[in-house]
């Protein structure tokens, strides 16, 4: 596979300073080194520029730095759909806003080439807000409102090619949402799957069955992977912890089970800020998962083998 690393240095969607130094930290924890040895070719494109903002506001106050993440969000959906013509793009984030131009780009892409885009969602949040509905005015928390085409972002953020089917969304490890997102979810055909799921039946089941789907749609895959999906204890470094998270070893059987699946066509890997890191353990633990994702195993065994 030829792996191609954009890093994407956004903050301006977060509230806290420092995912700008999320490429760098994860270029330090040896990315690229890790896929090379796994025997994949590896192009880092460098960090994109912050390309040139202008005016555009939105009624609701509270809405934070519009200007950047619309400009980023051009940017975005435009090299995400150039670079996912060939190899698979790893998106290094930079907060989650960023998902917004990366998910509209790859989705304008498969529409390219006849397939239904899949997302699976890795977070502690759904990231459902509208520009309207935004309570913090955070950016990073209206993603996928916008890239499943909830109305709202009209005359604001860049006008959907191909907007992401809302049934073919799954989001796994969820454990916040705020009440404007759980009445958006009610309506919206998302499949979502919070901790007590993953509690009662094993995040193995839940996975399997969202791929299973996807396989038999012929569907692509991107993968979005928030660093709050992990449970603080394992993943320090990120501004929104919320406690009761993944386990490492759940986070390692998603990525397995990913690499099997051979499903997967662009990720990213976002909300990694490197300032409330610990020596490094979380851009480790990111890297150590991206390489699960893409072919490290302990040992070769036939899927499903118990
Ligand atoms: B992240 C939040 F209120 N929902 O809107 C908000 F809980 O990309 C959090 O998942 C958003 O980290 C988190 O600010 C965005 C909050
Ligand atoms: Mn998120
Ligand atoms: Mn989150
Ligand atoms: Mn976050």
């Amino acid at each position: 596979m030829h792996c191609k690393l954009i890093g994407i240095p956004l903050q301006d969607g977060a509230s806290q300073l420092g995912c700008e130094m999320g490429p760098s930290a994860l270029r330090v924890a040896g990315l690229a080194a890790a896929l090379a040895d796994l025997g994949h070719e590896v192009s880092d494109l460098g960090n994109l520029s912050p390309p040139p903002t202008r005016d555009v506001a939105h009624g609701n106050s509270a809405v934070r730095n519009l200007p950047e993440i619309v400009a980023w969000t051009e940017l975005l959906a435009d090299v995400a759909y150039r670079e996912s013509g060939e190899g698979m793009p790893i998106f290094l984030g930079g907060d989650h806003a960023l998902s917004a131009g990366t998910v509209a780009g790859v989705a304008r892409r498969a529409a390219d080439k006849g397939r239904p885009l899949f997302v699976l969602w890795l977070d502690a949040h759904t990231d459902l807000h509208t520009l309207t509905s935004t309570e913090s005015g955070n950016l990073h928390g209206v993603p996928v409102a916008y890239f499943t085409g909830q109305p709202g972002f009209d005359g604001t953020f860049p006008p959907l090619v191909a907007p992401v089917d809302a049934a073919n969304v799954c989001m796994i490890g969820i454990r916040s949402v705020d009440p404007a997102e759980r009445a958006t979810l009610s309506k919206a055909d998302i499949t979502i799957h919070d901790m007590r799921s993953i509690d009662e039946h094993g995040v193995a089941a839940l996975l399997r069955s969202f791929l299973e789907r996807v396989t038999d749609a012929n569907g692509l895959l991107h993968v979005s992977l928030d660093v709050d999906f992990l449970d603080p204890a394992v993943a320090p470094a990120v501004g929104t912890t919320v406690p009761g998270g993944a386990t490492f070893r759940e986070a390692h059987l998603v990525m397995e089970m990913l690499h099997d699946s051979g499903l997967v066509s662009s990720l990213d890997l976002v909300e990694l800020n490197p300032f409330l890191d610990e020596r490094g353990r979380t851009a480790t633990l990111l890297v150590d998962l991206t390489a699960s994702l893409m072919g490290r195993k302990v040992l070769d065994r036939p899927t499903r083998s118990f």
